[in-house]
């Protein structure tokens, strides 16, 4: 049934008469809307309908984002010419309860966020400017979210960087194959069973104690930094479901397999699928900038391998979901995860014969 937005809009504390809404942006989770309002002095506004599919608990993950965007407005507020309506998400409460979502009569859970007006965002990038703000923009929300105060963090999904649960879905849709396609695409499943050991590496180190838990953004892809539409300097990052304890490489790593990928995430033209080294270098030096201090050693010395591992993450998601019969990811055609495993895996090839160039331009950054 399509949703009364008008209704479920009515139900916000906001400024401003509900003149259209529609569906609005490239996201894979929720169903995104822009409502806009009749006023042209009123600020326009974001209602998301959240997957509760794939975010179980809502109100801890309210609870984090919450805690996440007060702690970063009053940074950004502190700052000299910091614009907290457009370098920050802004929650609207409901109305009668003041909390940051409502339930409607299905039960569905509801949010609404201020409109960041003039902003535009990239599919690719193709210049050394976009992917340095990129990097600058990623690497100071690391830095501000620091010193969060407080307990940790909810897991909103437990286990989401971990590979070798990643790699255990896998294993499990395999060996139930609940749609009949495990055969059809055992080339794929080969390509990501032969490199299971070397991707566990980074949880190795952590076991050693050599990689220190963080509070990471866990969902870094490109399309997720908003630009300012007039100067095209990065304004924030949103997307914040994912925002927990995690570390560094799952932050530089999906940031690089998005951005520094040459065509988009599901290409089906493979030939056009690369790695481009030079954005890879321009969005190392500008989160390097913001982020750089605050790495030890091992962290650094990983961050060449991190594009591989995120690539190889969602190789392995988009492979589980379709063998699995096209559950978690909105799909737009029957074969989209698959035409998505197939491009990402085709990245992560080209990564690995780009791996020694990206250890220079970070031993470069870094000396
Ligand atoms: P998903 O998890 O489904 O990707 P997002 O939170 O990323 O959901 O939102 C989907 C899209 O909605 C974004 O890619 C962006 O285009 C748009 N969007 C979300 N929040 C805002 C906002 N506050 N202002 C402007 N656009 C937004
Ligand atoms: C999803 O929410 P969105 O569309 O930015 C997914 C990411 C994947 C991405 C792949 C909560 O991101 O982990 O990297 O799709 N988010 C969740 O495009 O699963
Ligand atoms: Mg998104």
């Amino acid at each position: 049934m399509e949703p009364d937005l008008r209704k479920i809009f009515g139900r916000f504390r906001t400024e401003g008469t509900f003149l259209e809404g529609n569906s609005f942006g490239p996201g894979h989770i929720h169903d995104t809307f822009r409502i806009l309002t009749a006023e042209k002095e009123c600020d326009d506004y974001i209602l998301q309908r959240l997957n509760s599919n794939v975010f179980t608990d809502i109100p801890r993950l309210q609870e984090n984002m919450e805690r996440v965007t007060t702690h970063l407005r009053d940074k950004i507020s502190a700052r000299d010419g910091g614009d907290v309506k457009r370098e920050c998400l802004t929650l609207v409460p409901d109305r009668e309860s003041g909390k940051s979502f409502i339930t409607d009569e299905e039960g569905r859970y509801w949010r609404m966020f201020i409109f960041i007006r003039d902003h535009t965002s990239y599919e690719r990038v193709d210049t050394h400017h976009k992917a340095f703000e990129g990097g600058r923009i990623t690497g100071r929300f690391q830095a501000m979210l620091a010193d969060l105060p407080g307990p940790p963090l909810h897991e909103t999904i437990p286990d989401f960087h971990n590979i070798a649960w990643r790699l255990e879905n896998l294993h499990q849709v395999l060996a139930t194959d609940p749609a009949g396609r495990a055969e059809s695409v055992s080339y794929e499943t080969d390509e990501i069973l032969r490199r299971e050991e070397e991707m566990k590496i980074i949880l190795r180190l952590v076991t050693k104690g050599l990689i220190p838990l963080r509070i990471t953004h866990n969902d870094t892809k490109f399309n997720n930094i908003l630009f300012d539409r007039q100067t095209d300097r990065a304004l924030l990052i949103i997307d914040l479901d994912t925002v927990m304890p995690g570390y560094v490489h799952y932050d530089f790593g999906d940031a690089i397999r998005t951005a520094a990928n040459r065509a988009e995430e599901d290409s089906e033209d493979l030939s056009l699928v690369s790695m481009d080294t030079e954005i890879f270098r321009a969005y190392a030096e500008g989160f390097l900038s913001e982020a750089g201090d605050t790495l030890n050693a091992t962290e650094i010395e990983y961050l060449p391998f991190a594009p591989k591992l995120l690539t190889y993450i969602m190789a392995t998601r988009f492979l589980t979901d379709y063998i699995d019969g096209d559950n978690y990811y909105k799909i737009k055609h029957p074969l989209h995860n698959l035409q998505r495993t197939r491009a990402q895996l085709t990245l992560l090839r080209d990564m690995e014969a780009q791996h020694n160039t990206m250890t220079q331009i970070i031993k470069a950054i870094t000396k």
